[in-house]
């Protein structure tokens, strides 16, 4: 009896449930690097070469353990060059009893799947993906009956399904399940920062850089400075690496914005753990070890769990709860397409101009940039919360699109109209000026509204109120924000709104093309 087992490449765990499930004697394991995934999207290069090169090495990884690996690279695809088309070949070539995969990241996917036991008569078993600690159906049960779906809920059950930082009585360690007040610190550019390790390019990922140069050349973003892990083995030394030099001042900083620094204190854990390198629940009880070692402070290890057991698991089950159509909710209605300079970079708004430049150069920006910079901006605009979510597709290394979405079009882009969020993540220059210190090397000037040195977001800021005020005047959360802007007067509102028409026409809009340019 043979048993095909197919591994996507953001599966590259050797404890994945189909591994587990088959027995390497019996079983062959498919790997294939498919066209239509590298172009579903247009990745950011340095995204493609490492999910190619992280997958090459996962292969080897698995050999290393016994498993017979049937691995289809990108230039010996067999027919169409997608998953469907690569899965039918390879059963045609073994003749499997049956096919074994762990259910896929995204609707797209997971409805290729669930097509093939038909498709091509062999039994097809999909299994859960346990590297999350809830399943869909452990959220759905959470989720039903309750009108507002409040993460912090959601977290604390998490807290007590695993124990995480808990007394042995059941409660949170020091009395609180929430220390985020004590998290929002500014950071100054001399304070030390934390040196993480690189792993230089090795022969593997010197192929997959040379490809993606020579195949996709329409794509965007640089592949020098190559320091990213591919293998377990090295995602886990910059994981031990994170929990030894940087958690302790995680939470003190973990908002703050320094220009020129991208690193700080953030783990760039996020594409280890989305690919599969590295286990979340392996990570947990690492730095829970260290906690109770007492080499973390409660604040930062509270804060990174929540990130992890409460913020990663919670978004992945909004993406499976809201269904399919989630990508097309538009609350505002907005229509307008990104400014061209989401992609080139040129701004005189130094805060856009320096998450921009490492967004291109490195493929990462940090929570707090992401949310209150460019995704501020946008919704500020007006953009289209499709076309937004397709911006951060394409230029996070992290981008998958059951953790994107969510982010993108929920919690930054209040597209869904307050399923993530319990108001829209917007704000003036005031909040850019107080966590970060962009402001100080900017043309603008963060104080003014009005007149040609405004800083740009505080026009648009209120103008966004005032044009929302059908949608968000009964939000009781911006109650605070409205009644400041009703003391403005008539005279000052009419300025502050030209301001921001003025700037809004001075944007243009960059059409989305086609997708990237994969030279064959
Ligand atoms: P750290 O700051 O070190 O945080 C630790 C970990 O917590 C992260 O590695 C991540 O696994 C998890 N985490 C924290 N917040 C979230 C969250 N909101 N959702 C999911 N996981 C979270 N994260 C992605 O993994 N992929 C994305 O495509 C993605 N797109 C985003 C788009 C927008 C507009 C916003 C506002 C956030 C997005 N995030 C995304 C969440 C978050 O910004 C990244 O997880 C984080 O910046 C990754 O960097 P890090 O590993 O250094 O994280
Ligand atoms: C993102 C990606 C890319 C670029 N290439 C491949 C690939 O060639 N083969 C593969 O198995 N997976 C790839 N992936 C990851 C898939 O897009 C991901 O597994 C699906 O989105 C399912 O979540
Ligand atoms: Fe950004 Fe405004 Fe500050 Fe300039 S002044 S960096 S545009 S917030």
């Amino acid at each position: 009896m043979t048993t095909l087992v197919l591994v996507l490449g953001d599966q590259l765990s050797l404890s994945l449930s189909s591994l587990r499930a088959a027995d390497p004697a019996s079983a062959i394991v498919l790997m294939v690097e498919v066209a239509e995934e590298a172009s579903y999207v247009r990745h950011h290069r340095r995204k493609l070469a490492y999910i190619l090169s992280a997958m090459r090495h996962h292969a080897e990884a698995l050999r290393d353990a016994g498993w017979t690996v049937d691995y289809v690279p990108l230039e010996a695809a067999h027919g169409p060059a997608s998953f469907t088309g690569e899965v039918a070949a390879a059963v045609e070539r073994h003749k499997p009893d049956r096919l074994l995969v762990t259910e896929a990241g995204e609707w797209r996917v997971q409805a290729m799947l669930e097509s093939w036991q038909t498709l091509f008569g062999v039994p097809v078993e999909i299994l859960t993906d346990d590297r999350f600690i809830a399943s869909h159906a452990d959220f759905h049960s959470w989720a039903n009956g309750r009108s507002d779906l409040v993460m912090e809920y959601f977290y604390r059950e998490q807290r007590v399904r695993t124990g995480l930082l808990l007394t042995d009585g059941g409660k949170p360690e020091g009395g609180r399940w929430n220390y985020d007040k004590e998290n929002r610190k500014p950071a100054e550019s001399d304070l030390f920062m934390p040196e993480p390790p690189c792993f230089p390019a090795d022969a593997i990922t010197r192929e997959f850089i040379a490809l993606v140069q020579r195949r996709f050349q329409d794509l965007l973003g640089d592949l020098d400075e190559w320091d990213l892990a591919v293998t377990r083995g090295d995602a886990l030394t910059a994981q031990a690496a994170f929990l030894d030099q940087a958690l302790c001042s995680f939470g003190d900083y973990q908002d703050a914005m320094v220009s020129g620094a991208h690193r700080m204190w953030h783990s760039h854990l996020s594409p280890y753990l989305n690919s599969g390198l590295l286990d979340p629940l392996e990570l947990y009880r690492e730095f829970e070890a260290r906690y109770r070692a007492g080499t973390v402070p409660l604040n930062c290890a509270e804060g990174f769990i929540r990130q992890i057991i409460g913020w990663r698991e919670y978004m992945r089950g909004i993406y499976w709860l809201a269904g399919p159509d989630y990508v097309d909710r538009n609350f505002f209605g907005s229509t307008r397409g990104l400014p061209s300079f989401y992609w080139t970079g040129e701004t005189d708004m130094n805060c856009m101009a320096q998450v921009l430049e490492q967004t291109w150069r490195y493929a990462y920006a940090h929570h707090i940039q992401r949310l209150m910079v460019t995704g501020n901006f946008a919704l500020l605009i007006g953009a289209d919360p499709n076309a937004v979510h397709l911006w951060y597709m394409e230029v996070y290394l992290d981008a998958y699109e059951w953790v994107t979405l969510p982010n993108t079009l929920g919690m930054s882009q209040f597209g869904d109209g307050g399923l993530v969020g319990t108001k829209p993540y917007v704000s003036t220059g005031q909040y850019i000026n107080r966590m970060s210190d962009y402001c100080g090397g900017c043309r603008y000037d963060v104080k003014q509204r009005v007149g040609p040195d405004a800083c740009p977001f505080n026009s648009l800021y209120w103008d966004f109120l005032a044009r929302n005020r059908d949608k968000l005047g009964a939000n009781r959360r911006m109650r605070n924000a409205y009644a400041s802007w009703d003391r403005f007067g008539v005279d000052t509102q009419e300025k502050v709104r030209a301001k921001a028409a003025e700037v809004i026409a001075g944007l243009d809009e960059a059409p989305y093309g086609p997708g990237p340019g994969d030279q064959g």
